[in-house]
């Protein structure tokens, strides 16, 4: 039986991939680089380098690390922006309910966000203190799809990955969960998340009965 919950959070807790779009987009639009939505759904889950370069090389553009450091840190300032206005009202429906039941049942709950501002936003959106474990992200070696975030959560909560539960939005991120040898469960087009166990179109619709035997 599944003994802890490990979340993704942008596009899972919240609608920050919006967030994360809108930001890349005001960067790129800056500085003449063609980018649109098609293009951001292969950034969901992936850090803010490698994001980076995917845009970049969509725009058929080359630039130096110095460079590469600016935009992105461009980029991120936006975000933080934006973030700041962010409260509990901004959380999906359905999350602090599935938090609270989970507890309830004793299961362990972790966050393997691939975002440095997981911690901040954990914070605005009231949640912070819900969590067993939040991963740091600028201390995992290796990103999604690797499994290394996910298997980072499964040890600090002393849980055998067999019996997790990993939960996300994006492509890389569904992968990193089944590298690690996790259950799991997809948010979103379940054609762009082939390899999830199950597929929902939203947090509200995740079912402890269904995953978790009572
Ligand atoms: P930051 P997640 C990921 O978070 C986002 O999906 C991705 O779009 C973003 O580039 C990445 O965090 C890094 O975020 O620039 O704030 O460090 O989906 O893993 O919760
Ligand atoms: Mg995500």
């Amino acid at each position: 039986p599944a003994q802890a919950l490990i979340f993704d959070l942008d596009g899972v807790l919240t609608d920050t991939a919006q967030t994360h779009y809108r930001a890349w987009k005001r960067m790129a639009d800056e500085e003449g680089l063609p980018f649109d939505r098609h293009v951001n759904e292969q950034l969901k889950g992936v850090d803010r380098m490698a994001s980076l370069e995917i845009i970049l090389r969509h725009a058929g553009r080359v630039l130096s690390a110095e460079a590469k450091q600016a935009l992105a840190e461009r980029k991120n300032a936006y975000y933080v922006e934006a973030i700041a206005a962010v409260t509990p009202a901004d959380l999906f429906p359905g999350v602090e309910r599935l938090l609270e039941q989970a507890r309830a049942r004793g299961l362990k709950l972790g966050l393997a966000s691939a975002s440095r501002n997981a911690a901040a936003l954990l914070e605005r959106l009231g949640i912070g203190r819900r969590f067993d474990y939040i991963a740091d992200a600028a201390r995992i070696a290796r990103a999604k799809p690797e499994p290394d975030i996910f298997l980072d959560v499964a040890a600090a909560l002393a849980v055998p990955p067999a019996q997790c539960i990993g939960i996300e939005d994006a492509a890389a991120g569904v992968i990193a969960i089944k590298r690690a040898g996790m259950a799991a469960v997809g948010i979103g087009d379940p054609a762009a998340l082939s390899g999830a166990d199950a597929c929902l179109d939203a947090i509200a619709g995740f079912d402890l009965d269904a995953f978790v035997s009572p």
